[in-house]
């Protein structure tokens, strides 16, 4: 199960306590309690693994260690170490108390989110003419403590749509080496499925069915994923008894969701052409009134169509030189 919404505490590292101490040494005597250790910050840091979230699952709380205590003879304590979790770049932190929320975008890309507590002075440091003697001292400040919300919202370049069993998946698997499971009933893609082509990242995501922005079926949670691809490819089957009701369900629940997914480009698709007569293909396209291109994975041809779009995508996604 891929974990992309997950909400986490987080406690940075508290200082280390300041020393009371004194010298021993005849020769000099007089304080030297030292200072304590930093304690440490917490991070996340942009990796390309999208299954990183899921070491969340069970482990909701992520602490970074305390600094260490100062000591006698001015010896400071040491600085905690930085607690850093990787997060896939995409992800959307949001910080639960003030309600900041940031993106990690880029891979390597490191950010501090609760700031590790300031050590604590020993009693060295308050030494004066008037008090040769201090036995004051400072207890370090407590590190930031909260929740945060990891929310992945890939960014793939293309996401395929569609109610379920149109073949989404299986034409996911003929394009790239996802190798996705795929069967002859609805839902069998839980989890969007990622594929390369290329330069380009697909995103096969569970079917969508109508009341799908409301919740219903798995497509809600995934809906988030279409927002930011920037290409929807839609698949409507030639098997069904209502391609165009099909298409307009789907447009439906991406309205319901968020009217801009509309304004997404897209291409429509429809699949297992093989099944049907070829009159039945063109009822459907006169009865859609919208360009779209007849498919199946069973013939080479229809794939080479596919992937002659895939083709200009790249070349419209590289840099001009
Ligand atoms: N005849 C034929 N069958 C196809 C074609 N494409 C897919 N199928 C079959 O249709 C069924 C559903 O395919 P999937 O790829 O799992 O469909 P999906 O859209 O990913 O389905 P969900 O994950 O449930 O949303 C499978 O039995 C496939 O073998 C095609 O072009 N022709
Ligand atoms: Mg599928």
């Amino acid at each position: 199960m891929l974990i992309d919404d997950v909400t986490i505490k987080v406690k940075a590292g508290d200082g280390g306590k300041g020393a009371v101490a004194f010298n021993k040494n005849m020769m000099s005597l007089g304080p030297a309690g030292a200072k304590g250790g930093k304690g440490g910050d917490v991070c996340v840091k942009g990796v390309s693994d999208l299954s990183v979230l899921n070491r969340f699952r069970f482990k909701k709380e992520a602490v970074a260690q305390n600094g260490e205590n100062g000591r006698s003879q001015f010896l400071d304590g040491k600085d905690a170490e930085d607690l850093i979790l990787l997060v896939p770049t995409g992800t959307v932190v949001s910080n639960l108390k003030t309600k900041k929320t940031f993106e990690i975008t880029k891979i390597g890309e490191v950010v501090t989110i609760a700031k590790g507590g300031k050590e604590g002075r020993g009693n060295f440091h308050f030494r004066s003419s008037t008090n040769t003697s201090p036995k004051e001292f400072e207890y370090g400040k407590l590190g930031q403590a909260f929740e945060i919300r990891l929310e992945l919202k890939m960014i793939a370049d293309v996401g395929f749509i569609g109610l379920p069993n149109v073949g989404k998946t299986s034409l996911l698997n003929e394009l790239t080496n996802a190798n996705s499971k795929v069967a002859n009933y609805s839902f069998t893609t839980l989890e969007p499925n990622l594929g390369t082509y290329y330069e380009l990242i697909l995103a096969d995501i569970p079917g969508l069915i109508e009341g799908a922005s409301k919740g219903k079926g798995l497509g809600f949670k995934f809906l988030k994923h279409i927002e930011r691809t920037n290409i929807l490819f839609h698949f409507i089957s030639a098997e069904s008894a209502d391609p165009v009701l099909d298409y307009k369900t789907v447009r439906k629940e991406l309205e319901e969701y968020n009217k801009l997914l509309l304004d997404k480009k897209e291409y429509i698709f429809i699949t297992k052409k093989d099944m049907v007569p070829t009159e039945t293909i063109t009822k459907i396209k006169n009865k859609l009134k919208k360009e779209a291109t007849p498919i199946s994975i069973l013939d080479p041809n229809s794939i080479g169509v596919v992937k002659k779009i895939l083709n200009g995508l790249i070349l419209e996604k590289l840099p001009k030189n």
